[in-house]
């Protein structure tokens, strides 16, 4: 190994300790935070070879097979569902696709599932702010049964409820209704795994997402009505749930009516001055991407992840940087980064991928990467055991070794630019932020790591500033 990367590893490895320090003392100091909007349930069934081919083989297999390359993009059928299944295997990419039958939503609750966990970009950050990190965390559920609150973890999650006229926190699991159960039905598998003739090349998942309310962004009674007594309660706000809207719905209302009211709650948040982070998810339809890119002006910082970036360039920028994004060269990554915080004036974009993360800024400071760092750390337990229970367990990452593919990336950098200090590079009004994540080498899921990633540094940097 070259001597340069010895003392790189020694270096990150102090970096991270210290981070964990550093964060985990700030997390105390944030009175609270909102999520909203999607909350569901996940239910996580680990694909297993025979039972697939088995069920494949039951029906029209060749329609299965022929699917794969011709994606319907939604599930009207068992041969789409298997068809969806398959394609995610094949490519080794997470899909979501949407269940419109309802033959197929009782075979999806009959097939059955390993594990049931809180879903949805807002409650599995809720479980993690509140449950793991014990910061007042206040959740917008879109309905409330009892099989989906029982997955809320106890600690200071709180969705609020109007008593005689007054705004009431409690724990969801105080305030369960007679509701739907929104169900994702999330197919995991490992790298390589094989079915038939099709294998994976890298681990990831199939979502066949059975719920009505997330997709239209439903918003309860209390958030539509009383958001402003809910936004005085915390310092930051996270939003997320965008992604699944559609240009129009057959009652004739469009994205652009759930947006209005979006964008009225966040001006809220800005006339109280609490710092909001939008999480872009992919939004396949480009009219609603574009309304978002629009709407970041009024957020404070931006999370997203190598496709979601390039699909933001393809409307921002053109086509030739979107692919390069894509592909993975850092240059462009960033250049797209200044790009986009040059279109929307945006203070901070979080920018993730497998092996590092890389955050600008409109302010500087050591604490955006001890942010980084420490959400590598998050990111790393929540590869390791699934569902995260404790900050011990992110401590226990820090035995994770540091992606040292990164390092050449680092020295990439080093040599780009004049100024770059232990991952942080200035940029005369702004500051560039590189750090090498740490990879677990088998992780037990995928699903809930870039939300996880997001929040926890977002959340601990703004901690940090005191
Ligand atoms: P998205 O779902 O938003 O793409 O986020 C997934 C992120 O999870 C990746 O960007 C990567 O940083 C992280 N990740 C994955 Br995928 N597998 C991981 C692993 N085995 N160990 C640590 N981080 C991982
Ligand atoms: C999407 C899925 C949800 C999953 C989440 C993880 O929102 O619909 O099921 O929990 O992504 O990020």
């Amino acid at each position: 190994m070259k001597e340069s990367f010895k003392e790189k590893i020694r270096l990150w490895k102090d970096l991270y300790i210290r981070a964990f320090e550093n964060a985990t003392s700030a997390l105390p100091r944030v009175r609270g935070v909102l999520l909203a909007y999607n909350t569901n349930i996940d239910a996580i069934r680990y694909l297993d070879k025979e039972d697939l081919e088995r069920r494949i083989e039951q029906i029209d297999k060749e329609k299965v097979f022929s699917l794969i390359d011709s994606p319907p993009e939604r599930i009207t059928s068992l041969e789409e569902l298997f068809g969806g299944i398959l394609r995610s295997i094949k490519l080794g990419k997470a899909m979501e696709w949407f269940v419109e039958s309802e033959e197929v939503r009782e075979y999806l609750k009959e097939w059955g599932w390993d594990e049931l966990r809180i879903g949805g970009q807002a409650g599995i950050m809720a479980n993690l702010l509140g449950g793991v990190y014990r910061i007042p965390t206040i959740v917008h559920v879109p309905q409330n049964p009892k099989l989906q609150a029982d997955l809320f973890v106890d600690g200071p999650i709180f969705v609020p409820i109007f008593e005689n006229n007054e705004l009431k926190l409690v724990h969801p699991k105080e305030a369960v209704m007679t509701e739907e159960e929104l169900i994702h039905y999330i197919y995991e598998f490992p790298r390589g795994f094989q079915v038939f003739d099709v294998q994976a090349p890298r681990e990831n998942r199939f979502i066949a997402n059975a719920d009505d309310y997330n997709a239209r962004v439903y918003m309860r009674k209390e958030f539509r009505e009383y958001f402003k007594g809910i936004a005085e309660k915390v310092d930051l706000a996270v939003i997320s749930g965008l992604q699944v809207l559609k240009e129009y719905y057959p009652d004739g209302t469009t994205y652009k009516d759930v947006l209005e009211k979006v964008e009225s709650q966040l001006n809220i948040l800005n006339r109280l001055n609490v710092k909001s982070h939008f999480e872009f998810a992919y939004t396949a339809n480009e009219k609603v991407r574009e309304a978002l890119i629009g709407m970041l002006p009024k957020f404070t910082s931006v999370g997203l992840n190598e496709v979601e970036l390039s699909s933001v360039v393809q409307i921002i920028g053109d086509e030739s940087l979107a692919k390069e994004v894509l592909e993975g060269n850092v240059f462009s990554v960033i250049d797209a980064m200044n790009l986009l915080m040059d279109e929307t004036g945006i203070e901070r974009i979080h920018f993730h991928t497998y092996g590092y993360y890389i955050e600008l800024t409109q302010y500087r400071g050591e604490r955006i990467r001890d942010a980084l760092l420490f959400a590598a750390l998050a990111a790393a337990a929540k590869a390791m055991y699934g569902n995260l229970e404790n900050l011990s367990q992110v401590r226990n990452a820090l035995s994770v070794p540091t992606n040292e593919r990164a390092f050449i990336i680092e020295e990439e950098l080093e040599k780009e630019f004049a100024e770059v200090e232990n991952g942080i590079i200035d940029m005369t009004d702004r500051q560039l932020t590189f750090i090498p994540t740490k990879i677990v080498a088998s992780p037990k899921s995928t699903v809930g790591i870039g939300d996880t990633i997001s929040s926890s540094a977002f959340v601990s940097e703004f901690a940090m500033r005191g």
